[in-house]
């Protein structure tokens, strides 16, 4: 669907400015149900193209139902997904939600209302829609003045914001969280929860993303409220758990350090799902400063910094708050204290704030003294309050009072959440013409390639670490310039990409370092020494100097042609550049350029100790480059004389 956006702006002077949004409302098909497949057609003879996520919502390309061909008999809508593709959705799962567009004035009663508390344009349509749903509710802004991206970096590092997940594209791949050699994530705490992505960090502190019924119960305020939170409500939302029994304790301690009681049985059910089986409420045993506590209980996992236990340990480790916890009542009532003391009544007085503390009135530092890791918690508990409220038939009838956030610089656009797949997008092999490129490394992504001004084309091939990785600009490249750009991209499957960029360059060699001339020689090095075989001579080493650089320029001290000899100094030049190595022809320590009899007496009279061998002649009497000169090189010696083997 092409929308069309209007805009006028006028400007009046360079100090004043004035924008006016002008379109039309849109009807989108929500999904707010989860297993919700979108298929190729009408019907479910059709296979699907993938899962709406929940409360995905989608353009359509009509809001009237196309009939069912099988199954889903209300119809279906024909949807827009992932941009411009169209998929089929079972009507029985949609719900159509009317999204006006954007405009900066308000005009609405409501808008009216909403923008003298402080809420931006973005806030308007769905607390608007919530409103004329549920007129006893009302809407607080806290207009923190915090930057969101900002916001987003404090709480995406370390161990802020952590999460469970199997899509890989949702975790962080900072350096502490992720190692792109091995395609690893670190678990941060626990057997399985990691860093969240900064995408991941802004969908969840983006307060526009959680503006339906369901999920404004993160901004609840959690003050108490006899009118509907009472012992029944509890009961609700501890219905088949083994703490429904305490419902009344739970009540009580909510009632006398106004909580939200219902807020709090959501606590104790998120945190250890009030049942027996949690490590938190299984009544285990801690010894701390050698008295050992038989059974310890915390409902609210606090103090649980790097695990349950810790919890359990915190519950013994003082006298206040009813401390030690060693029956589950005291432990109710205390943590109860806690929450009221320490988050509620010093400005952190919704589930969000207690996850995120960003709230403008917080006693403690912003972004600091957070209840949670997981980057979900306040969200999870929300559904646990909402279903709650909602079996109690409580939503309607209740005056709620929510404390939004409202950030600076948010997008117009709401946050979302990133792809899920593996965000792996590096290489582990780069090659071309078949040879590792020089000086390769994952995370290198530039080089310079030298070839012979008369080079065509070059072959580079790339494997990606991921097997999911997509690569592309490989194969056979036509090099129609002197200096070619070549890019290779790697799509990871997460769509994110990363781009590695080798400069082509055809030359003479004028440009070249004698270094890179050496490397393109292939001849292996061992610090400032040369290892040759037999038989190599000034020639020929001077000709594969000029089949990379023809400028480069060879002399070999004390000798103008013919067989190389250990002991021989080679300097090479290009440019202005020179440099010097020591010549070693493996297997010829008596530096004659020969391997023959003398060499096998040399190694000999080494070995017993009878004479001393040192630098270049050293190197050529280790002839299988192990660091040692002992009887092996000396039998291999003795082979190649007899032909058995070659030293190479
Ligand atoms: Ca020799
Ligand atoms: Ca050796």
């Amino acid at each position: 669907m092409k929308k069309i956006l209007l805009i006028l702006l006028i400007s009046i002077a360079s100090f004043f400015s004035a924008s006016f949004y002008v379109s039309a409302a849109t009807v989108k098909a929500k999904v707010p149900y989860s297993d919700v497949y979108i298929r190729k057609g009408p019907g479910t003879n059709y296979d699907y193209v993938r899962k709406a996520a929940v409360n995905a919502t989608f353009d359509m390309v009509s809001n009237q139902k196309v009939a069912t061909e099988r199954g889903c008999a209300d119809g279906w809508y024909k949807v827009y997904y992932s941009g411009e593709s169209v998929g089929y959705i079972c009507s029985s799962y949609v719900t159509l939600i009317t999204i006006e567009e954007v405009h900066d004035t308000p005009t609405t009663e409501c808008e009216k209302e909403l923008a003298n508390a402080g809420f931006p344009k973005t806030y308007w349509p769905e607390l608007c829609a919530l409103k004329s749903q549920y007129p006893n509710w009302s809407f607080e802004a806290d207009v923190n003045g915090l930057d969101f991206a900002v916001a987003v970096s404090k709480e995406a590092v370390g161990k802020k914001s952590l999460i469970q997940t199997s899509y890989q594209g949702y975790l962080s791949t900072t350096t502490d969280s992720y190692d792109y050699l091995t395609d690893t994530f670190v678990v941060k705490e626990g057997k399985n929860w990691y860093s969240a992505s900064p995408d991941v960090v802004a969908y969840y502190l983006d307060p526009r993303n959680f503006l339906d019924e369901r999920y404004i119960f993160m901004f609840e305020k959690l003050s108490f409220d006899e009118e509907y939170q009472t012992v029944e409500a509890v009961q609700t939302v501890l219905n088949g758990r083994d703490l429904a029994p305490y419902s009344e304790t739970i009540y009580t301690a909510s009632r006398d350090n106004n909580i939200n009681a219902i807020y709090l049985a959501s606590r104790i059910r998120q945190e250890t799902g009030a049942n027996y089986s949690s490590y938190s409420l299984a009544g285990n045993a801690v010894t701390y400063n050698g008295i050992t506590y038989d059974h310890v209980y915390n409902p609210y996992n606090i103090g649980a910094n790097t695990g349950a236990h810790d919890g359990l340990v915190w519950a013994v480790a003082g006298t206040t708050y009813l401390r030690p916890w060693d029956n589950i009542p005291n432990a109710i009532t205390g943590g109860a204290q806690v929450i009221s003391v320490t988050y509620i009544a010093k400005g952190q007085d919704t589930g969000y704030f207690q996850k995120y503390n960003t709230s403008s009135y917080s006693e403690y530092s912003t972004y600091s003294h957070q209840y949670m890791t997981n980057v979900k918690a306040a969200y999870s508990e929300a559904s646990i309050a909402y279903d709650g409220y909602q079996d109690m038939d409580l939503l309607k009838s209740t005056a709620f009072t929510f404390v939004i956030p409202v950030y600076s610089n948010m997008s117009d656009q709401k946050y979302s959440l990133p792809e899920k797949g593996n965000p792996n997008n590096h290489l582990n092999k780069l090659t071309i013409n078949g040879k590792d490129i020089k000086g390769f490394a994952h995370d290198n992504y530039e080089y310079t390639h030298y070839v012979s001004s008369g080079a065509q084309e070059v072959r580079v091939e790339a494997t990606a670490i991921n097997s999911k990785a997509t690569i592309s600009g490989t194969g056979n490249i036509k090099l129609l310039e002197t200096e070619n750009k070549i890019e290779v991209i790697v799509t990871a499957e997460n769509k994110s990409v990363q781009k590695y960029t080798i400069k082509v360059v055809r030359t003479d060699g004028i440009e070249m370092s004698v270094k890179d001339i050496v490397d393109n020689m292939n001849v292996p090095l061992s610090e400032n020494h040369m290892l040759l075989t037999a038989g190599n001579t000034v020639e020929n080493i001077t000709s594969l100097a000029q089949k990379t650089a023809a400028t480069a320029k060879v002399s070999v001290t004390n000798k103008a042609s013919g067989n190389l000899s250990t002991g021989d100094v080679v300097t090479i030049t290009n440019g202005g550049d020179t440099v010097t190595y020591n010549i070693v022809i493996k297997g010829d320590p008596t530096g004659d350029g020969n391997i023959n009899i003398q060499d096998l007496l040399r190694v000999q009279k080494f070995i017993l100790g009878y004479t001393d061998l040192n630098g270049s002649y050293l190197k050529a009497g280790d002839t299988n480059q192990d660091g040692i000169v002992d009887i092996v090189d000396l039998l291999r010696i003795q082979k190649h004389i007899l032909g058995y083997l070659t030293i190479s």
